[in-house]
């Protein structure tokens, strides 16, 4: 068999991270998850640019002007949703799934999606802890992956891995 190899670690790539500022404490959590993972997979602190928005709403739009600008091999966005009584959550989630996986189709640039969709706060605190619970940290990692496979799909499968 065949297969990409996608053994690789973060140092020498570049990462953008777009983080909403809407429900401030569990995405500040949710960066801290992200950047911590990113480090630790070999990243170096002057490759990672943090973007802030007002709220998911925004995400795309800032995720798709960074994949488009050719200096990210990954863009990052993290963001907190929660259910209220009317349907504007199901809006924003909507306007935030679609708009970030369209940035990363017209781009070609890996953008991962880290935005919490909850019921409640308890539920967002729950994705947003210290160690492996923290979504920031789980797309950090799909980013790291995603930025060395892309490349190598370019190029012929290794033998025999
Ligand atoms: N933005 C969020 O990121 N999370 C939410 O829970 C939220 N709620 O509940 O309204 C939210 N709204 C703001 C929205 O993302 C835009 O910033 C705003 O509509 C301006 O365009």
């Amino acid at each position: 068999m065949k297969s990409y190899s996608t053994h690789c670690d973060a140092s020498g790539r570049r990462f953008a991270v777009v983080v909403s500022r809407f429900n401030h404490l569990i995405c500040a959590r949710l960066l801290e998850g992200c950047l911590d993972e990113l480090r630790a997979r070999g990243a170096e602190a002057d490759d990672i640019h943090v973007a802030w928005v007002p709220g998911a709403f925004e995400i795309p739009l800032a995720a798709r002007t960074l994949a488009a600008s050719g200096r990210y091999d990954a863009v990052v966005t993290l963001g907190v949703v929660i259910r209220g009584g009317t349907p504007h959550f199901d809006y924003v989630c909507r306007a935030a799934t679609d708009g970030v996986l369209q940035a990363s189709r017209e781009t070609g640039v890996p953008v991962t999606f880290g935005v919490l969709t909850c019921d409640d706060v308890e539920q967002a605190l729950a994705r947003a802890g210290a160690g492996d619970g923290n979504k920031g940290r789980e797309v950090a990692s799909a980013a790291v992956e995603m930025a060395c496979l892309l490349p190598a799909l370019g190029k012929p499968p290794e033998v025999g891995s």
